[in-house]
């Protein structure tokens, strides 16, 4: 592990930004364009000049119906890049529901591991994540990706999720994993239609009461396209739901979130600073 000294050694006064680096040729956001391992690596270096706090680095999609990866391939997708973004110096996130991948990304320089499954598609993981002592991302996941949207059903969106994302927290902390390292994350989209999206945004202080800093992921998202195209109309490319995502970043921001996960990360970056300055006491910064 390379980096700061668990989450408090990251803290900062503004929401941090997370560059994402799919080594993958199927994801919805950017599938194939970062496959190659150098590809994935300059792009990282581009998106921490642009100003992200963090790189995130996966190498299975999450896509809607999106089969599983086997673990060879994942390691050998991520591992070089996790290696040679953390050697030149980046705060590096492996994103994997993996503890054997995420064991080893932790050994090549990664800081922190997030799991879109919360530690329900691993049982090792938990111990891992008790092991190593990284900080640690729990999403809130209901299953794989190949039939998550038919779990899409809630009475009470905020609360379920709130109310699983707890649950999430008493068997980390019952492996031994301390929960001041521990974020967590809604899982914008997964098993989640636009409907519960928005109501989680809408909601970010009742994640917040569960006592960890929340990171959001909206960039690109399905729902962003639904709303940018109107009821009917085809969904924009991925590539073009970005200034949306910037304005989710804003608000998210103001909202108090730790960290957003996006890829583009100019506009959320400068988007943040604004944020920032925008709720700060007058007189506390320039
Ligand atoms: N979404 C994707 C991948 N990883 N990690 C977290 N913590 N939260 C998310 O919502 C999330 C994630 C979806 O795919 P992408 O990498 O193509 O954006």
């Amino acid at each position: 592990m390379t980096g700061p000294v668990g989450l408090a050694g990251l803290a900062s006064d503004r929401c941090l930004v997370m560059g994402v680096v799919n080594v993958t040729p199927d994801s919805f956001s950017d599938g194939g364009l970062f496959f190659e391992a150098g590809d994935a690596v300059a792009h990282g270096l581009q998106m921490l000049a642009d100003g992200a706090d963090l790189l995130d680095v996966g190498g299975e999609s999450t896509r809607p119906g999106a089969a599983r990866v086997d673990v060879t391939e994942e390691l050998r997708r991520v591992l070089p890049v996790v290696r040679d973004l953390a050697g030149a110096g980046a705060v590096v996130s492996v994103d994997t529901m993996r503890s054997q991948v995420a064991e080893a990304a932790v050994a090549a320089g990664a800081w922190m591991v997030n799991d879109v499954s919360g530690g329900l598609a691993d049982p090792q993981m938990a111990a891992l994540v008790a092991d190593t002592k990284v900080p640690y991302v729990a999403m809130h996941w209901r299953g794989h990706s190949a039939d998550m949207d038919s779990r899409a059903t809630y009475v009470d969106v905020v609360e379920e999720v709130r109310s699983e994302l707890a649950r999430r927290l008493d068997a980390l902390e019952a492996a031994g994993v301390d929960l001041a390292d521990v974020v967590v994350d809604p899982g914008l989209g997964f098993a989640k239609n636009a409907d519960h999206n928005w109501a989680l945004l809408r909601n970010l202080d009742r994640l917040a009461s569960l006592g960890c800093p929340v990171l959001l992921a909206a960039s690109r998202k399905r729902f962003l396209g639904h709303l940018l195209a109107g009821p009917g109309h085809e969904l924009p490319p991925a590539a073009e739901r970005d200034d949306a995502s910037a304005a989710v970043s804003v608000l998210a921001a103001v909202a108090g979130a730790w960290c957003v996960r996006v890829h583009e990360v100019r506009a959320s970056a400068h988007g943040v600073r604004v944020a920032a300055r925008w709720t700060a006491d007058a007189g506390a910064g320039s």
